[in-house]
């Protein structure tokens, strides 16, 4: 395959609100070493890399606000909402480069032999649209195949709708060998052990030009299946990595790329954390790497033992987050069981003796489940605030094929069976009717009440 060329493209984000906690296309750039390893020639384009309008012939360096910490602003634009959004009075934007950017920087790459095009949030999917019909106006005749979350999760409005010649649902190492066997005639092996990780190459970091920050995945997929959650549906399984290999890796990437801050993706990261988080912990602090890490996911709160609120300290672990939802033992119970309230209590107690503070310690709590009373997210942010910790609320997105999506789409104030943009968390599509807008402002005000070193967004 060395005469043959593939782009793979990360699309813009559609939203009413998008701020880059560490986004990288951590997916595209694995299926980038995959295939550069068997021989293609590829080239990444990151519509939402911050740094790339660098790299625009003639063009002007973007405008890039950056945090000390590797996340930041995405540049952005307003743009007409679709349709089916019209009604919601809010602005909608185009997130990363603008699409002149896009167009000069498709015009200067080599003209490629496939296109491969990710996705990630259902709702995003306008994005994905309008990145395919740029590449169809550069590459005209050039196959697009599609993947990643909206394709898997939602492959017939995919099919219907994103203009991609073939969507393809699943894992790409998995999915893509026998397309481009039969797109290219010649067997494509990508030489790697479906169960082991660590058979596989590290992402192609190097095809993305300037990074702030490193995405790093311990494992894929999770052993829970909570009913909101789409991680079953995602991955094969629960597979999981050396842990020396995993500090390998940090060091290979600070030590090439300079990068000192990694934002773990995993689903669960502290799950099995005896084998897995301790050692690799362990190593991260006796290998002195010096660098932060930063949890965008939330972690498991059951594995947190003083032992392992020390480490995670001590090894440079800043951003953490923990994922509680909901203080109500019986929506716990009904969800899957991830945690009760003693363990959140026992986990906040031993990161505060560790040495973490109030703002540090972030425990998300699911807002807007089908359902759910406004008492209900009040007592859980009243219980996160007085064990000293600091509640986030995470509004709850329907997902298609999880346990939950009956009852949302009974529950749903919008037509999310037929459209995925009313999956956005932010249309808080399931809230209770009795629930107002005043109201739940109050709600989000009082997670904020008393809280020192608050984040700006
Ligand atoms: C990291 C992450 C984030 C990061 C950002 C990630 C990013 N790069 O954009 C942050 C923290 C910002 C985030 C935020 C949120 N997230 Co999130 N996130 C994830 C997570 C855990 C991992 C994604 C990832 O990189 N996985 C690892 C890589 C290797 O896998 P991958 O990208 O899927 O790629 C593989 C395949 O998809 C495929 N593939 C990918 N591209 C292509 C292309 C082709 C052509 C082919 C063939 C195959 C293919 O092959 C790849 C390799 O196997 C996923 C869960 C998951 N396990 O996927 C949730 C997930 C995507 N998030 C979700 C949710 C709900 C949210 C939030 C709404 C949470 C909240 N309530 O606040 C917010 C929304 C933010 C917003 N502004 O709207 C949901 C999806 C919701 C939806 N409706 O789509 C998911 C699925 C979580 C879940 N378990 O339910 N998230
Ligand atoms: S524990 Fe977390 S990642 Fe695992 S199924 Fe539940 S919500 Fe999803």
């Amino acid at each position: 395959m060395k005469n043959k060329t593939i782009t793979l493209l990360n699309p813009w984000i559609h939203d009413f609100s998008a701020y880059d906690f560490w986004v990288r296309p951590l997916g595209l750039l694995t299926l980038a070493a995959l295939l550069r390893r068997s021989g293609f020639k590829v080239q990444v384009i990151d519509c939402l890399d911050p740094y790339l309008t660098d790299r625009v012939p003639g063009g002007q360096p973007g405008t890039r606000k950056r945090q000390e910490w590797g996340c930041g602003k995405f540049p952005s634009e307003e743009i007409p909402k679709p349709e089916a959004l019209r009604p919601i009075r809010k602005r909608y934007r185009r997130y990363g480069l603008t699409p002149n950017a896009l167009q000069q920087i498709l015009a200067t790459a080599d003209r490629p032999d496939l296109v491969l095009v990710g996705s990630m949030m259902t709702y995003w999917y306008p994005g994905v649209v309008e990145a395919i019909g740029e590449v169809r106006a550069a590459w005209p005749g050039a196959p697009v195949l599609l993947g990643g979350n909206y394709a898997t999760l939602c492959p017939e409005h995919a099919r219907a709708f994103s203009g991609a010649d073939v969507v393809i649902p699943g894992d790409g190492e998995f999915e893509l060998p026998p397309v481009l066997r039969d797109l290219f005639g010649a067997r494509v092996d990508f030489d790697f052990t479906a169960i082991a990780l660590d058979s596989y190459p590290y992402p192609a970091m190097d095809l993305i030009g300037r990074l702030d920050a490193v995405p790093i995945l311990t494992s894929r997929g999770c052993p829970y299946r909570c009913s909101y959650c789409a991680s079953g549906l995602l991955n094969r399984g629960f597979r999981m990595r050396d842990p020396l290999r995993v500090v390998d890796e940090i060091e290979h990437w600070s030590r090439t790329l300079g990068v000192r801050n990694f934002a773990f993706y995993d689903d669960a990261l502290l799950v099995n954390s005896t084998d897995r988080a301790a050692p690799m912990l362990e190593e991260i602090i006796r290998r002195g790497l010096g660098v932060n890490f930063h949890c965008p996911n939330g972690l498991h709160l059951r594995e947190i033992t003083h032992g392992l609120a020390k480490l995670l300290f001590d090894a440079g672990f800043r951003t953490i987050r923990f994922g509680f939802e909901s203080a109500s033992a019986s929506r716990q119970a009904a969800t899957g069981g991830k945690v009760t309230t003693e363990e959140l209590r026992q986990a906040v107690a031993y990161l505060q003796e560790a040495g973490y503070g109030q703002a540090d310690i972030g425990i998300y709590l699911l807002c807007g489940l089908p359902g759910q009373e406004a008492r209900e997210i009040e007592a859980g942010i009243d219980l996160v605030r007085g064990l000293g910790a600091k509640p986030i609320l995470a509004e709850y997105s329907p997902i298609p094929g999880t346990p939950l999506w009956d009852e949302a789409l009974r529950h749903a104030r919008y037509d999310i069976g037929k459209e995925p943009l009313f999956h956005n968390n932010s249309l808080l599509p399931c809230l209770r009717p009795d629930i107002s807008t005043s109201e739940f402002q109050a709600l989000k005000n009082r997670t904020r009440l008393g809280l020192q070193g608050e984040e700006a967004h």
